[in-house]
């Protein structure tokens, strides 16, 4: 295993809950640390620029909505396998699918309003960083 960097994203829905300091906390336990953190109220160019893997799926247009109604908070987490951990600490895309104790299982309301985004691979997790923040941003804690 290695340090590695992936994107986190606490969706609109998530920082309209008010667990902010509840998935960044968990975060920290489970030993991904934040090393640049935003909050920030995505346009509708920004957020159909980063779904742009997802441009012909029938949901793109609702989740470009959902995505842009309100602010949410953009992280680089740092750890060990960060990216797989990440995911794991996620859950399953889908709420009724998620494991126990994971973030979405404790604060999803549905498949689409599913509180946190999370890069899916190395190189996603670099383009989508990337996407966000510069270099400088970026405070490696390794
Ligand atoms: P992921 O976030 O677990 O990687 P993806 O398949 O990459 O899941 O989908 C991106 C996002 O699109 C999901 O997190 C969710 O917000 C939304 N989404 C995925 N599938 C559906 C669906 O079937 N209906 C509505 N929204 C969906
Ligand atoms: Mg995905």
């Amino acid at each position: 295993m290695a340090i590695q960097q992936t994107l986190s994203i606490i969706k609109p829905d998530g920082v309209e809950k008010n667990v902010i300091g509840k998935v960044v906390g968990r975060f920290e336990e489970e030993g991904l640390v934040p090393v640049a953190m935003r909050m920030v109220h995505l346009s509708q160019q920004e957020a159909e620029g980063f779904y742009a893997v997802h441009r012909e799926r029938p949901f793109f247009g609702e989740l470009v909505e959902f995505m842009t109604r309100g602010p949410v908070v953009v992280m680089v987490l740092e750890g060990e396998d960060a990216v797989a951990r990440n995911r794991e600490v996620m859950g399953a895309t889908n709420p009724a699918e998620a494991a126990e104790g994971t973030l979405r299982a404790l604060y999803a309301s549905g498949i689409e309003e599913n509180t946190v985004h999370g890069s899916d691979s190395e190189e996603n997790a670099a383009k989508e960083i990337k996407y966000f923040f510069s270099d400088v941003q970026v405070f490696s804690r390794s």
